[in-house]
């Protein structure tokens, strides 16, 4: 193979895996309302214990999203966390590994189930405040979650099946944003054409992943850019999923998938929002940047975080005043960070 796994890493990805070789029963979990990185590296490291003759248990703090099944041919490794089983499966499991987040909250009701157990966390994302106690790959220069599995699986040599090359390349194409973002580095693309190489469709996977959305998500979607709009000379756009045709849609969350694109997509936008207004009150936030403006920091004085570019907090209040609070939040950033931004865009030489 002509890729070879980054320097700064090689020595945590043997010791990871060191401690799958030495377990025998694995329980994989991820984040609150899994993405493709969380379910396609869930996927790929659930091959490599198969493989190697461990049991292995997916077991995540909300259901399995529907959209990333079709990386499950076999849908009994996938545990409810609120099942008998899942609990059984959790006790009696010798080593946890989180993927995707390295925040205790961000596991909820998975958290008492693998309390006291042996973990792995291996994770992309800032550090936070309230670490998940283990051994730790946290490398935020990693794309997605995708990019670290793809490294364990190289120093192990495989396996390369369908399921694997599949999750993993979904995993990356999901945290890239179809490798438009800034996290679309050299090392990922790398990545990506060696899991082509070994049988990952783009075109296949672009597909089911982005190319095969129910009505109802365009019809959402119809409602909700009544609602797009700017401020702060255009560079705050922010689109709202209307509570009340997203309940009569049926619509489910993974219909919401990539809709924050659209007001990071308005010409002059520096900062993006979507809000959805939930149910009991509260106010779920998503911010992208497109530029120089950390939305990690200004998702954090709203109680959430995040990457740089991409971030998301839950608030309570009126939505009305949520956004009139989050808009003027976002323009003091975007305010603060026009100097630096213009410095950033200078060539140095
Ligand atoms: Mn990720």
């Amino acid at each position: 193979m002509t890729y070879t796994i980054p320097e700064h890493r090689r020595g945590q990805i043997r010791r990871i895996l060191e401690l799958l070789d030495d377990a025998r029963s694995v329980v994989l979990t991820t984040h609150l309302n899994a993405d493709g990185d969380g379910c396609g590296s869930q996927a790929a490291l659930l091959e490599l214990l198969l493989d190697r003759g461990k049991e292995g248990w997916v077991v995540n703090p909300t259901p399995f999203p529907e959209l990333y099944r079709f990386l499950f041919p076999d849908p009994s490794r996938i545990l409810h966390a609120g099942s008998e089983e899942a609990l059984r499966r959790s006790q009696a499991a010798d080593l946890v590994v989180v993927l995707d987040t390295a925040e205790v909250p961000r596991i909820g009701r998975v958290n008492p189930l693998v309390r006291g157990r042996r973990k792995v966390v291996i994770d992309h994302h800032p550090p936070g405040d309230r670490p998940i106690e283990g051994f730790q790959l946290v490398d935020t220069s990693a794309a997605a979650v995708g990019e670290l599995v793809f490294d364990i699986l190289a120093e192990a040599g495989g396996p390369w099946t369908p399921i694997s090359v599949d999750g993993l390349y979904t995993a990356i194409l999901t945290d890239t944003g179809s490798f438009r973002f800034s996290n679309a580095t050299p090392n990922v693309l790398r990545v990506a054409a060696e899991l082509v190489e070994r049988g990952a469709s783009p075109d296949d996977l672009y597909r089911r992943v982005y190319g095969s959305h129910p009505m109802r998500r365009f019809r959402l979607l119809r409602r909700a850019l009544d609602t797009l709009d700017t401020a702060h000379r255009g560079q705050v756009a922010w689109m709202v999923i209307p509570r009340e045709a997203y309940a009569r849609l049926g619509c489910e969350p993974d219909d919401l998938e990539g809709l924050v694109d659209v007001p990071r997509e308005v010409r002059g936008a520096e900062v993006a929002v979507l809000f959805r207004e939930m149910e009991d009150g509260e106010v779920k936030i998503s911010f992208r940047s497109n530029g120089a403006a950390d939305v990690n920091a200004l998702a954090l004085r709203f109680g959430g975080g995040g990457h740089v570019r991409a971030s998301g907090a839950v608030i309570s209040g009126e939505l009305d005043e949520v956004i009139r609070d989050v808009v003027a939040a976002a323009g003091e950033l975007v305010d603060a960070e026009e100097p630096a931004g213009l410095a950033a865009g200078e060539p140095e030489r």
